[in-house]
Formats: structure tokens, C-alpha cells, sequence
């Protein structure tokens, strides 16, 4: 780590102690629980119902279903209905996959290479699901307009295969599998961003094995390039995309869940990225979002300690460094999480996928 967060670290210690969850000048406020399927491993944000409350969905991969949960706008949610995907949802993205306004949904299904897209129809429920295959145990989607035709794609990284689907979304909530593209041993996560300020959204994903980042840019039409990889630590197991510094392209954070803590590095443009630094967070650290959690106009990080049933969060210096991490409780074995601001008030909330719990926690921003 740097010297520089080194000595922040000692001034970050004493913040720990006054920020301690649910006391005076914490960021978040204390969990509040929400029931939902048989082991819950991801979870989306949409406004499904159009009512302009911010709504959940939950892929609970014990159940093979999805948990819609209605939201009243003040940082409550109602299960409204459970919706039948693929076997082993992993992973869920919400997104506009058709040609109204309302939200969709895409599911990436572990155990029989598949992704579900459910329909919204715009009043908080969802048509059954349609299937496309992918490659060999998909374990994260990823959307965006790859080929900027309007049409919103999707990217899966399949495990097995070492490899990621690309799908060109045709309109209709249909999609065209046109490639696959090699990425590093066992991919676990993908995600899009921008990195070298091309034509279009590029592709970060997380290689288990490897212990590293597969970046590919985007080279038009839904094409992508070759991958260049980028060190992280070991069994990482998802990655974030953000900018903790300003210049060059965006920036990722990696929780590496067999090291307890995150790998950080700065990109440089073009597709290249800084050494990198790690910042401590809890036990078996899984999931990572980024968020201007205290509204001091720095990113900050968010992860799931899996082992620890709670989060940590690592208030950034703007600077490409963290502070030592706060931790709040949530249920056990967190896994998935999201952050958005769910109340309208007092910037990001966050929402996080209790696995032996089943249900999700939503803390609330109190900054
Ligand atoms: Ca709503
Ligand atoms: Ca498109
Ligand atoms: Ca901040
Ligand atoms: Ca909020």
C-alpha cells in the first residue's frame, strides 16, 4: 500500500470507533430485513410499476426464481410475486429490453447455461420467462449497448468455458448470440465500462483461476478485441467499475475473497490500468459497489464480508486510496448487493442478498 494510505490509516481508526453502526455519525442506518426465496445471491434495482419508488429483484437460487419486491418509495418493500427462471439463478440485471419504457429483467442461470429475460409489463409484474443459451455455468450478466444501436445487450461469463457471450439485444426483448469471446481460466463476473473513451462500452471480467482482470475494448458493432490482463489477488470474486481518481478511463475494484480485502487499480486510458494497491475489509469478502456514500463528491466502496454477516465501508480520498473500512451488520452469508438511492433522500442506499437467511438487508443513507 502506499505511504500516503498508510498515514491515513491511523486517522481512519479513530473515525471507526465514533462511526461505529447505529451511533451518532454512522452513514448508514441500521438493516432492516426483507423476506424473499430459498438462498438469495443477487439482487436489481428498477422502478417496475412505474410509480417512481425504486423496486427490488432478487435471484434466489435455491427456489430458481426471481423475488419482485415493491417498493413505497420511503425504504420499505413488499414481496409482490415470484417469477420461475433457469436452474440456479446466480446472477440478475434490470434493464430496458424491449421497445417500452419499462423495466426487464436478465438472469443468468449456473446449472443449465442459460439466461431468462422477463418482460416487465410496466405495473410491477413480469411475463414468463423467455430462455436464451449461453456458453457452460454462466455466473454474471452484464448490460449495456455494445454495438450502439439503441438496443440494449447483454454480456455473460461462462465458468466453464472460459469465455463470455455476447448478446445483441434485436429488439422485442429477443437477443442474437454473436460471439464468444476467450477470457482468462473460469470467469466469475463481468461487468461494463468505459475504458478508453472508444466505440462503445468495453468488458471487464474476473478470472478466478487466474486471479485477474480480462479487459477487452470494444472495437464496434458488438466486436470486441483481444483481452489484456490485469493482476488482482486470489479468488477474486466480482469487480466494480468507477472513477476513485480523476483521469483516464474508469477505474476497477476487485474483493479478493480468499485474501479479505480489495484490490484497487487506476485506469490510465486506452485500456490500462495502474499497479495495484489492496485495502482491507472483513472475512470472505464477495460482492463490491461503488457509491458517494458521505456526499464528500469522492467514491466510496461498499463489499459483502460472506463470512462476517456484514459490510464494510471504505470512504474513498479521491485520491485512488481508502480509508480503513466501517463495518454494518447484516443477515448471514451475505453475497450479492446493490446500491441506489432507494428513499430519495440523503444520496446511495444499499441492499444486500442474506444466502442463509433468505432475505435482503436495505440500509439506509443517513449522511
Ligand atoms: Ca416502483
Ligand atoms: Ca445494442
Ligand atoms: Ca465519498
Ligand atoms: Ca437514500
Amino acid at each position: 500500500m502506499k505511504p500516503a494510505a498508510g498515514m491515513l490509516a491511523s486517522g481512519a481508526v479513530a473515525a471507526a470507533l465514533l462511526f461505529a453502526p447505529g451511533a451518532e455519525g454512522a452513514v448508514l442506518e441500521p438493516a432492516d430485513d426483507f423476506a424473499v426465496g430459498d438462498q438469495p445471491e443477487s439482487v436489481a434495482v428498477g422502478d417496475f410499476n412505474g410509480d417512481g419508488a425504486k423496486d427490488l429483484a432478487v435471484a434466489n437460487r435455491g427456489d430458481d426464481d426471481v423475488s419482485v419486491l415493491l417498493g413505497d418509495g420511503a425504504g420499505d418493500f413488499d414481496l409482490d410475486d415470484d417469477y420461475t427462471v433457469g436452474d440456479e439463478p446466480q446472477d440478475i440485471v434490470a434493464g430496458r429490453f424491449n421497445n417500452d419504457p419499462d423495466f426487464d429483467l436478465a438472469v443468468a442461470n449456473r446449472m443449465d447455461d442459460t439466461i431468462s429475460i422477463l418482460l416487465g409489463e410496466g405495473d410491477g409484474t413480469f411475463a414468463d420467462a423467455e430462455t436464451e443459451n449461453v456458453g457452460s455455468s454462466p455466473r454474471s450478466i452484464a448490460e449495456a449497448d455494445f454495438d450502439r444501436d439503441g438496443r440494449r445487450d447483454l454480456a455473460v461469463a461462462n465458468f466453464n468455458d472460459d469465455d463470455v457471450s455476447v448478446l445483441l439485444g434485436r429488439g422485442g426483448g429477443e437477443f442474437r448470440r454473436v460471439a464468444d469471446r476467450k477470457v482468462g481460466d473460469t470467469p466469475r463476473a463481468v461487468e461494463a465500462g468505459e475504458f478508453n473513451g472508444g466505440k462503445g462500452r468495453d468488458l471487464a471480467v474476473v478470472n478466478d483461476m487466474d486471479e485477474d482482470v480480462s479487459i477487452l475494448l470494444n472495437k464496434g458493432e458488438g466486436k470486441f478485441g483481444s483481452r489484456r490482463d490485469f493482476g488482482v489477488g486470489a479468488m477474486p470474486f466480482s469487480i466494480i467499475l468507477g472513477k476513485f481518481k480523476p483521469g483516464g478511463g474508469e477505474d476497477f475494484a476487485v474483493p479478493n475473497s480468499a485474501d479479505n480485502n480489495v484490490t484497487v487499480r487506476l485506469g490510465r486510458g486506452g485500456g490500462r490500468f495502474g499497479g495495484a494497491d489492496e485495502f482491507e475489509v472483513g472475512a470472505n469478502p464477495f460482492f463490491v459497489e461503488e457509491g458517494d456514500f458521505d456526499l464528500d463528491g469522492n467514491r466510496d466502496l461498499v463489499v459483502s464480508n460472506f463470512d462476517d454477516a456484514d459490510i464494510s465501508l471504505l470512504l474513498g480520498n479521491g485520491d485512488g486510496t481508502f480509508d480503513m473500512p466501517d463495518d454494518y451488520a447484516v443477515g448471514t452469508n451475505p453475497i450479492g448487493s446493490f446500491v441506489s438511492d432507494l428513499d430519495g433522500e440523503n444520496g446511495p442506499d444499499v441492499v444486500v442478498t442474506n444466502s442463509a437467511d433468505d432475505d435482503i438487508s436495505v440500509l439506509l443513507n443517513e449522511a
